[in-house]
Parts: C-alpha cells; sequence; structure tokens
C-alpha cells in the first residue's frame, strides 16, 4: 500500500482542508476549516480510510465499532466491514416514538465499543457522546479519530482515562502539503501562531461595492435601493420613530435629501390615515428618490403574516419597497412577501437578544435560500450575498438605558462590511434632523469609501 503521506495528499485533493479566513461556531477566525465528509463519496479512500484506521490499533479487543454521527457513520461502516466487528450506531436525538433508543443495533452489557470520530477539536462533543455509550452498559477505552486539530481535544480526552488514535494531526497535514509546495510560508506560520494560542493576523477581507451588488441583484426593490444609494452618495437609512403624521412627513421632507431609505413604524402613527399619511409620504419618496421600508418585523405563521402584509388599515404591501421580518416561522413563512424586497433579521441589536447561538446560522440559511429576501439585519457579518442593514448607530451615545446597544458608522462598515446604516434617535430627536442626517449620510459614506 502507498504511504500515509500519500494517502493524504489524495485526501486532500477531495477539498477535506480548505486555507483562508474561517468564522468558526465559537466566533473565533481561524487560518483553516476542516470538513471530512467529502471522503466517504470516494469508496476507494473510505476503503482504505477504514484499512488505516484500523492499522493503529490492535483490533481483536473490541466486540464493536460505534461512530460519532454523521460524519463518522461512514468511516465506521468501513471499518466494521473489513474488520468484520459489528457495527452499532448512535442516534443524535432519542426518536421520539417507538423504542425511544439512543443506540440502534445488537449488542449486549459489558461488551468493548471502539469509538470512531472524523475531527477532534476541543473535544467536548466526544465527552457529550461518550457518556451515552457508557450508560448503556458498554465499555469505551479507545477512540480512534481521523485528523486531530491540536486544540486541546486529545489532552482533554487521555485526562478522562480514554486511549486516543489519531490518523493525522493539523502539522502533519500543514509539514505534508507545505513539502508537496501547496501551501506558503505565510499560511504555515499563520496556522502554527493559531495553534499557539497567538492571536493571528488575516489581510483584510475585501469588500463587495455598491456596483458590484447591483450587477449581481435581480431583485427590483435591492436593484431600486442600491441605486438610489449610488446616485446620492448615501448609504443612510433613516428610522422615523415619530408618532404622528405630521411629524412622519415633516421628517421625510427634512432627511429625504440625504437618505436612501426611510424606515418606519407605521403602527406607532396615532392619527394613522391611509390617504392622509401614506400618500403623501409616497408623493415625498418620489420627490426626495427615497424607498420606504416598513420595519414591521413580522413573526407568525405564513398564513398571518400574508394577512398582515396586505389587510388592515395599514395595507403595507401596497406601499412599503421593503419589509422587515422575523424569520421564526421558517422558510415558508417568508412566501408571501410578494410586492416588497425582504429583509430578515438575523440577529439584533438589544443587550441579551436570543438571536445568539444557533438562530442566527439557521436564519441566515434561510434568508440565504429565499428567493424574496434581499438582505439582512444584523450586528455581525453576513454573507455578501446579502445586504447588510445595520442599526443601533449613534454617534454621541453608546445606549439608551432601555438595552439598545449603539456603535459608530466606521464600526458598521469597517468591521461587519454593512450596506446600509439605520439611525433613528441620532436624527429624529436632535435639533436640527437636516443637519443630524446630512452628518450621518457623510460619515456612513466615508466609512463605505474606506471599507472599500
Ligand atoms: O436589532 C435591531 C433591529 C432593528 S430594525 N435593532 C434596532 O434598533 N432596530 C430598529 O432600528 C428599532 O426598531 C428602531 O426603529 C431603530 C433604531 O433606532 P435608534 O433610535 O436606536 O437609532
Amino acid at each position: 500500500m502507498e504511504s500515509k503521506k500519500q494517502f493524504f495528499l489524495e485526501c486532500y485533493k477531495l477539498g477535506i482542508i480548505k486555507f483562508g479566513q474561517f468564522t468558526l461556531k465559537s466566533g473565533i477566525e481561524s487560518p483553516f476549516y476542516v470538513d471530512l465528509r467529502p471522503l466517504a463519496s470516494d469508496p476507494k479512500i473510505l476503503k482504505k480510510l477504514g484499512h488505516y484506521l484500523l492499522e493503529m490499533l490492535s483490533i481483536e479487543q473490541f466486540d464493536l465499532i460505534c461512530g460519532v454521527p454523521y460524519a463518522a457513520l461512514p468511516m465506521a461502516t468501513a471499518m466494521s466491514l473489513e474488520s468484520e466487528i459489528p457495527l452499532i450506531i448512535k442516534r443524535k436525538e432519542a426518536k421520539a416514538y417507538g423504542t425511544k433508543k439512543l443506540i440502534e443495533g445488537i449488542y449486549a452489557k459489558g461488551q468493548n465499543c471502539l469509538i470512531v470520530e472524523d475531527v477532534i477539536t476541543s473535544g467536548t462533543s466526544l465527552l457529550e457522546t461518550i457518556p451515552e455509550i457508557e450508560n448503556e452498559g458498554l465499555i469505551a477505552t479507545d477512540i480512534v479519530v481521523v485528523l486531530d486539530r491540536e486544540q486541546g481535544g486529545r489532552q482533554l480526552l487521555e485526562g478522562k482515562g480514554y486511549r486516543v488514535h489519531t490518523l493525522f494531526t493539523i502539522s502533519e497535514a500543514v509539514a505534508i502539503l507545505k513539502e508537496a509546495g501547496m501551501l506558503g510560508e505565510v499560511e504555515v506560520l499563520r496556522i502554527k501562531d493559531f495553534l499557539a494560542g497567538k492571536e493571528v493576523k488575516f489581510e483584510a477581507k475585501k469588500r463587495k461595492s455598491y456596483e458590484a451588488k447591483l450587477a449581481k441583484t435581480e431583485h427590483p426593490s435591492a436593484k431600486k435601493l442600491l441605486e438610489a444609494a449610488i446616485e446620492k452618495k448615501t448609504n443612510l437609512i433613516a428610522s422615523a420613530d415619530v408618532i404622528t403624521t405630521k411629524e412622519l412627513l415633516e421628517l421625510a421632507d427634512q432627511v429625504g435629501p440625504h437618505i436612501a431609505a426611510l424606515k418606519t413604524h407605521i403602527d406607532i402613527i396615532n392619527d394613522f390615515d391611509f390617504d392622509k399619511t401614506i400618500l403623501p409620504l409616497r408623493d415625498l419618496a418620489g420627490k426626495h428618490n427615497f424607498l420606504l421600508m416598513e420595519d414591521r418585523k413580522f413573526a407568525d405563521i405564513g398564513s398571518t403574516q400574508e394577512l398582515q402584509y396586505s389587510y388592515g388599515v395599514y395595507k403595507i404591501s401596497s406601499w412599503a419597497d421593503l419589509i422587515t421580518t422575523q424569520v421564526i416561522g421558517g422558510y415558508h413563512s417568508l412566501d408571501f412577501f410578494l410586492n416588497s424586497g425582504v429583509i430578515a433579521i438575523l440577529s439584533m441589536s438589544s443587550q441579551g437578544t436570543l438571536t445568539e447561538g444557533g438562530y442566527f446560522e439557521e436564519a441566515t440559511k434561510v434568508a440565504l435560500d429565499h428567493p424574496s429576501v434581499i438582505g439582512g439585519v444584523s450586528q455581525k457579518p453576513i454573507s455578501e450575498d446579502l445586504l447588510l442593514f445595520t442599526p443601533g448607530v449613534n454617534l454621541a451615545d453608546s445606549g439608551d438605558g432601555k438595552g439598545q446597544q449603539y456603535n459608530t458608522p466606521e464600526h458598521a462598515f469597517k468591521n461587519l462590511h454593512s450596506d446600509f446604516i439605520i439611525v433613528g434617535r441620532g436624527i429624529y430627536k436632535s435639533d436640527n434632523a437636516e443637519q443630524a442626517a446630512l452628518r450621518y449620510k457623510v460619515a456612513g459614506w466615508e466609512a463605505y469609501l474606506q471599507s472599500l
């Protein structure tokens, strides 16, 4: 058989390790990203992998093999087929019906089970899985791992008395790739620093210009917004959180020349009247070339949202170029906003928001998949396929004492690669709203140009 080095290079060609800049689940920026799932799509490689994994230990001592779901399942299967040691399958979650078993297959208490894992990082996911296997009365002493990211996992498990057998470490992988001329000096040093726990520096990522985004977008509302931004040299959206029609219309006329869109909470207008509020507002939008963005933040099932969007006194669908919505109702809840560009709330600016954790990632997936979603509201960088709208911007304050947390336009453009900043009280509470809007427009545009 070929050398382990050659085998690694074959595996690498399937795209299992990528180098660059990646944001990990923990929020840490990593210079590499590992995903071994492609290995299962090449039967010859999977077979060899099974063989190499078995070679690392004397296999006769084991009665069972169990892979940690999902990536290690095919690897464990390959090992089982070659060694003829029976396979058991650990579920990710217990079934909600029937047997409610967490482990599937035939096994008996006291049997020794070899655990198979694709990648080990901090070791915490193995530390959650192993007790679930031990709780079934099985004995786990050894773990085989395809790739060790060398971030403490091995030590953690060995500290708990488990033997860990790793086929490759990330350092070995990097050394092989460097020798093969596939990885440069700078990249290698960055990875070494990262593994040593040092802060690593990446070349600043380039952001896309409005022109580039305009060329890529199909949605009429996104086009209109980007065209207004380019023409008026503004990325400012003024949030008109005022409570009378008079204030709303006055503000719209004052800030109109400086904004790309006016954001409303139309349900806080005390004297709302469609003809007296919306019709003149639409006229002002035409006069100053800005879009209307209704910050409704829908959060219901699709059918109810469809009604809320088109009926009642506000008839949002008849006038809003853009609307905001939560993604809490899932993919299909966004199917009905047909006349407006949809902006999904991916993370919020308020203290203690529940959009942290897995929510942001899941909401982003829905937003990226959905054809009517043109952008997201977020306090974090998002995919450049979406327009990023960042509220919580104020040049004077850091918070409002009610949970709102403020940042500067520089932060929004430089660190988040925002496309539009949303400013409420910074403008409508100031003594001169027109002048304040101009200040935010200039600051936002400067910060955008700097970030290019
Ligand atoms: O996470 C968010 C999302 C939104 S849309 N945080 C926010 O503050 N907003 C809205 O932006 C909020 O509803 C308000 O209308 C505006 C911020 O207003 P300001 O006065 O704090 O600038």
